[in-house]
């Protein structure tokens, strides 16, 4: 019996310290800012296991607009940003839907296969009309935390 509890405070601690080990996520951010009041937050969680959690959230929509198209970001030189809207390799996240209100919340689990791009990058969310990925209507450039 007293085996058995010695092992259970032993799991405990190993639990522990392994959690402590593998520390918490990298966290990346970006304020997004566009004409027309639209403008959002994109926060970036890279995990020691090295799986992404990427949350967007965005108001200042046209209520009940539709799905918008929305990415991070990047470019083989490593420089790109919003302002040169020069990232012409992308990694997709789920689409933004703006409720009666305006305001869109998406999140998008991105797999450790995939690492995280060199080089600076950008959450760009598109314009919807008239195509669906059209021209950038909010941008903002990552920063590390
Ligand atoms: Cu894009």
């Amino acid at each position: 019996m007293k085996k058995i509890w010695i092992l259970a405070v032993l799991t405990i601690f190993g639990v522990v310290a392994l959690a402590q080990m593998m520390g918490g996520p990298d966290v990346r951010y970006a304020t997004l800012m566009g004409s027309d009041g639209i403008k959002g937050t994109a926060i970036i969680a890279t995990w020691p296991s090295g799986e992404h959690t990427v949350f967007v959230q965005v108001e200042g929509l046209k209520p009940s607009s539709g799905v918008y198209a929305n990415h991070i970001h990047y470019n083989a030189a490593g420089d790109a940003n919003c302002k040169a809207q020069n990232g012409d390799k992308i990694l997709g996240l789920t689409n933004l839907m703006p409720d009666a209100n305006g305001m869109a919340v998406a999140y998008t689990k991105v797999p450790a296969s995939v690492k995280y791009p060199a080089g600076t990058t950008y959450v760009n969310v598109h314009s919807n009309n008239p195509n669906p990925v059209g021209a950038s209507i909010t941008c903002g450039d990552v920063a590390m935390k």
